[in-house]
């Protein structure tokens, strides 16, 4: 690699750039369609075992037709959770990164090899998780709660995703400080800095998950020691637990940001502004995870408080995320001739599937983000908490935000990646729009029955002693939702297969990267690593250390192994 002989001006001498050959962009869209196609093969499945715990909810039991494959609503839901939340997103998310960091940055991918193995360790860990998840022997919900015991192997196989998905993002790093190394003084580019600090947060978060799996979960499961400590498990749990939404979210967000305007024919509202909304969530996504244990006995209410605060600190990006992204929208409305106050929506590009699904997965996620919120007080979620609202909440996040913005990103992705037309984009779009009808009518009806009924989560209610009639209204609701749902996810697959075997492309599909408005570079200090990552290294540790420590010098593990189901 030639180094040049750049005048000494305090900035690092440059390196010379590597340039992107076909056979570089190959590896990466080898890497990408892979996960993508793994990403989606887990959601049909996870989708399937949905549209029955719906049914379930107003009496239709169809586990019965499908023994052994099914045993139980409980072994479905175990298998639902992990599919969708767990390997839908990673995969996808993995292969979207390896795709877009490498025309981000117009260069290789520093390591191919590397990233490779990565995706080789999430395919064997997945293997090994679904050994017991589909035999029954893992049946613990995808939040595998100690003391409910899975076979050893289930463990295993989600450490290795995860240590993959550590891997890819080694992976990317490399790449932008070989990038970095070779434009030295410049801003690192939008999409690949986005992209570093998603997987930043996610390296970071998922300590909690390895520490409990390694240290209490798989001594317990393999029979090396007799017992654990529950509230030290969840604790570690969601350590992860939280910020593992946002991993789930940024990548969304960076599509909005960064691609959905240029879809609409406009521009980034305010780069800068953008940048810091994803520094905040690298600062603020993970010391907050006692939010999800208001109701557990032996967490301090003082805990309680300080990670209610920062819970609202982290809403504070998504609020200007909100702001930001609709008015870059509005410039290309607005270049598109839309006029008046909110006459511009209009003028949307709300013919092209690609868009419309993005934009509908915003405005649930209105919905979902305010619901957040009310879960984050303390005493309006002591009404909500293990209730119908909260899979109410999690369907219009990860359900919509998420999922619906990765089918839309689809929707021009797969062409590119597969070099063919897209099938039927009317149909493409009739899906963008009957899962957003479907999510708003099973979102309400969920929320209802357990803001109204505390109508438990996680519970066959289609046979539950204690249902009565007035949750039928809401139930129906609900599977009405379910129904639009089940459409919406056939078309989804009818539009993905007809593309795999559809017409060559005709024209070439770029990657739509929106300009910003103001070509004026990012302030250097949204270009700096060192403060973010320091100072969520150090927020972590004040607001988990002292109770971490207690917790684990109270360690008592005496906890049985319980198997429910
Ligand atoms: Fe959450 C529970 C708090 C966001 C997912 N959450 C969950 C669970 C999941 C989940 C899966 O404080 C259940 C876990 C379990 O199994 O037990 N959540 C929040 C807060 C936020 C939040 C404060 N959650 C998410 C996201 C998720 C997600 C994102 C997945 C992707 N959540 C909680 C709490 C609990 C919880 C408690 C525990 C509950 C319990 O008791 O168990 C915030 O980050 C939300 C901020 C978001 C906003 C919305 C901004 C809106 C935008 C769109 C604007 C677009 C518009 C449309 C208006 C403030 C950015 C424009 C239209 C045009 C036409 C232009």
């Amino acid at each position: 690699m030639a180094v040049s002989t750049v005048p000494k001006t305090g900035v690092a001498a440059r390196v010379e750039p590597v340039p992107l050959t076909q056979a570089d962009i190959n590896v990466a869209d080898r890497i990408a369609g892979t996960s993508i196609f793994i990403a989606a093969s887990a959601l049909l499945i996870g989708v399937t075992l949905g549209v029955m715990q719906g049914l379930e909810h107003v009496g239709i039991n169809l586990y019965v037709y499908v023994q052994p494959w099914v045993a139980s609503y409980y072994h479905g839901l175990t298998m639902h959770g992990v599919l969708n939340a767990l390997v839908w997103t990673t995969f996808f998310i993995v292969g979207f990164f390896t795709f877009a960091i490498v025309r981000s940055l117009n260069r290789p991918l520093r390591w191919p090899r590397l990233n490779v193995l990565a995706l080789i360790v999430m395919v064997f860990g997945l293997l090994l998780a679904a050994i017991p998840m589909l035999s029954n022997n893992a049946t613990v919900l995808y939040t595998f709660y100690p003391p409910m015991k899975a076979d050893w192997t289930f463990y295993m196989g989600l450490t290795l995703v995860v240590v993959g998905s550590w891997m890819a993002g080694w992976g990317f790093y490399a790449t932008l400080i070989a990038w970095r190394k070779e434009h030295p003084g410049q801003n690192q580019p939008f999409i690949a800095l986005t992209i570093s600090i998603t997987m930043a947060l996610w390296q970071l978060c998922t300590l909690g998950v390895a520490a409990e799996i390694l240290f209490l979960l798989l001594p317990w499961s393999l029979g090396w020691v007799s017992g654990t400590d529950p509230l030290l498990g969840r604790t570690l749990f969601w350590f992860f637990g939280h910020p593992l939404v946002y991993f789930w979210l940024l990548p969304a967000y960076i599509s909005w940001y960064a691609m959905l305007p240029k879809q609409t024919d406009g521009k980034m509202f305010s780069e800068p502004l953008a940048r810091l909304v994803f520094w905040l969530f690298l600062l603020l996504s993970t010391p907050l995870g006692f939010h999800h244990q208001y109701a557990d006995p032996g967490i301090p209410q003082a805990w309680k408080y300080i990670h209610a605060v920062l819970t609202y600190g982290v809403a504070f990006p998504s609020l200007l995320t909100a702001f930001t992204v609709i008015a870059s929208l509005e410039v290309g409305a607005r270049a598109r001739g839309g006029k008046g106050y909110f006459g511009w929506i209009r003028r949307l590009n709300w013919g092209n599937p690609s868009y419309a699904a993005q934009n509908l997965a915003m405005v649930l996620f209105a919905f979902g983000g305010i619901g957040g919120i009310t879960n984050a007080s303390f005493n309006l979620n002591l009404a909500v908490h293990n209730t119908m609202w909260i899979p109410g909440h999690f369907h219009l996040t990860v359900g919509s935000a998420t999922t619906l913005t990765f089918m839309g990103i689809a929707y021009w992705l797969v062409p590119k990646l597969t070099k063919r037309n897209l099938f039927a984009p009317k149909l493409a779009l009739a899906q963008a729009w009957t899962w957003f009808i479907g999510m708003l009518l099973m979102g309400n009806g969920l929320h209802l029955l357990g803001l109204h009924f505390g109508a438990p989560r996680r519970s066959m209610l289609g046979s539950a002693p204690y249902a009565s009639a007035d949750w039928n209204p809401f139930l129906y609701e609900s599977v009405v939702g379910v129904i639009f749902l089940s459409i919406s996810a056939t078309l989804f697959y009818v539009v993905i297969v007809g593309t795999l075997f559809n017409r060559r492309l005709t024209v070439p599909i770029e990657m739509p990267i929106a300009e910003p408005l103001d070509p004026t570079p990012a302030p250097k200090w949204l270009d700096n690593w060192t403060p973010w990552l320091a100072g969520a290294i150090g927020l972590v540790l004040l607001s988990y250390g002292p109770m971490l420590y207690q917790l684990i010098r109270d360690m008592t593990m005496w906890s049985q192994p319980w198997r429910v189901w």
